[in-house]
């Protein structure tokens, strides 16, 4: 898919506020990909469409978990965790993005996982560091990123931040967002 055709996909479809943070997400993600060595194409691209699905209706995203197979158990997440996997498969069965990486990056965006790629990695933490967020710790979790370059440790603490806040509100942790935080907690260093 072109850019110039994402961003306008986007646009239309996104209130104005989360278009631009999606283009945020791109841009940071493209920046990081120049560090890391990642693919600045796909960093665009999957930063630009991460959350095309983020007000898709409860009700439409249901059925596409049913018609595409996707792990039933992230019913139980509603949109908060679902809106990654419901765009993933809307760009690859709809809008015919073949690329397994971008796949990837936009299905796990809010949750993380184990052993994610490169430009997955990317878009995970971009996502949460984007020139406008400002949670507490965002400026460690930049500093991790732009000053010590080491995106595995990155990733850890974002998990680690956001499962601290989940339980402080005693939500519920999905499988893989506990299996990152496992993951890149024994990987990290
Ligand atoms: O879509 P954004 O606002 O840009 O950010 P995001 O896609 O990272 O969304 C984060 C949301 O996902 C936030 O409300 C927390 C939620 N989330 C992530 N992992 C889990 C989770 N919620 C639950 N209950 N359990 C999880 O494991
Ligand atoms: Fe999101
Ligand atoms: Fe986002």
């Amino acid at each position: 898919m072109k850019h110039k055709i994402a961003l306008e996909m986007v646009k239309a479809k996104l209130p104005e506020k989360r278009y631009k943070h999606s283009k945020r997400v791109a841009e940071t993600a493209v920046k990081m990909a120049e560090i890391f060595k990642g693919d600045k194409n796909k960093c665009f691209l999957a930063g630009i469409l991460h959350d095309f699905s983020k007000y898709d209706e409860l009700g439409e995203m249901y059925q596409y978990v049913t018609k595409y197979k996707l792990d039933p158990e992230l019913l139980s997440y509603k949109s908060a965790v679902l809106h990654g996997p419901i765009a993933a498969v809307k760009m690859r069965e709809e809008y015919r993005v073949e690329d397994e990486e971008i796949y990837q990056a936009i299905m796990n965006h809010t949750s993380g996982r184990s052993h994610m790629s490169l430009n997955e990695k990317i878009i995970y933490v971009a996502d949460y560091i984007e020139p406008k967020r400002s949670q507490p710790g965002v400026e460690a979790i930049r500093s991790l990123i732009f000053d010590d370059r080491n995106l595995d440790v990155a990733v850890y603490e974002i998990t680690k931040a956001n499962m601290q806040h989940l339980l402080s509100k005693d939500q519920p942790i999905y499988h893989k967002t506990l299996e990152c935080l496992n993951y890149y907690n024994m990987i990290k260093e």
